[in-house]
């Protein structure tokens, strides 16, 4: 019985100990250390060289190193029997909400601004709203999109969350649902977040129609999936000054091309996909858990569901 571990570009050494501590009774290889292929049983994974799931006839569960799984699923040769399943750390969410209160506070106060006048030597208080008169929108209403939500109402902002299916929200913040509804969400929001999974549904949502029905002067922060909000549609509103600026920590394509526009637009804040860390402390204790429960013949949770992309 075999864990193999394959996380593109990260040191392995502390998810080795931490899976060590958890999980002693367990034999764990470290890509492409493989050994005996029919001994994995479990994968953990992180963008592992696509294919490479075929040659593990044993499989039973393999497991995200992110909420995201897409970078497992889009394997066109991923074995179809065999669960997936996110990773939902209380850590991990904690840091995401933190990373957006970040932007939100950063534009809300206009420090952005103040570090323009500052490269100026402009001395000049700006014009201030309260947290009451500032509308934010929070696409996405899962674990992080309900933690950040319920983070912001308490700090006094007027919270609207939109997703693509009904749910329940903590009482003082509002829901719009459906794409029916995604018009008027927009319209009433200053500062929008992108809190959805890369699914087929919202590949694209966010293109120059919808960044249009934002109001004049809105924000944009993104910090689940690129894809969602099409790039040269963003960057285009920006320099019509229809948006006032942008805090984008995931990408179409990442790394950030060198060649994109994104790096030097003096109104986007660039930052390379670092809103949620993953610590191997917590991560493994949730993913070791997972795996016990498959060992007790039980689901692990939360499986990815192919008819919901995520
Ligand atoms: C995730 C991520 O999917 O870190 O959790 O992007």
């Amino acid at each position: 019985m075999a864990l193999l571990i394959s996380y593109h570009d990260r040191d392995t050494a502390p998810w080795v100990e931490a899976f060590r501590a958890e999980l002693p009774q367990m034999d764990i290889r470290v890509y492409p250390d493989v050994g005996n292929p029919a001994e994995i049983e479990y994968a953990a994974l992180w963008q592992h060289p696509q294919g490479d799931l075929q040659n593990y006839p044993n499989l039973k569960a393999i497991l995200s190193f992110g909420a995201g799984v897409e970078h497992i699923v889009s394997d066109p040769l991923l074995p179809k029997a065999v669960p997936v399943v996110r990773l939902v750390d209380g850590a991990v969410v904690q840091d995401m909400a933190l990373h957006a209160l970040h932007w939100v506070l950063h534009f809300h106060r206009g420090y952005h601004q103040y570090a323009r006048q500052q490269r100026q030597g402009q001395w000049q208080p700006r014009p201030a709203i309260s947290p009451a008169r500032r509308r934010i929108g929070i696409m996405g209403m899962g674990q992080i999109g309900q933690a950040l939500a319920k983070l912001l109402h308490g700090l006094g902002f007027v919270v609207t969350g939109w997703g693509i299916d009904p749910t329940d929200v903590a009482q003082g913040i509002g829901y719009r649902c459906g794409s029916h509804e995604l018009e008027a969400f927009l319209a009433e929001t200053d500062i929008l977040i992108n809190a959805l999974p890369l699914t087929p549904a919202t590949a694209g949502l966010i293109g120059e129609a919808e960044l249009a029905r934002l109001p004049n002067g809105a924000f944009v922060i993104s910090e689940s999936r690129g894809g969602i909000i099409d790039e040269t549609a963003l960057l285009t509103a920006l320099q019509r000054d229809h948006l006032d600026a942008a805090a984008l920590d995931v990408f179409a394509v990442e790394p950030l091309p060198q060649h994109s526009a994104l790096w030097t637009s003096p109104d986007v804040f660039v930052t390379p996909h670092i809103g949620g860390i993953n610590y191997p402390e917590t991560a493994a204790v949730v993913m070791a858990e997972n795996i016990r429960r498959v060992q007790r013949g039980e689901a692990p949770t939360p499986l990815y569901d192919a008819l919901k992309g995520y």
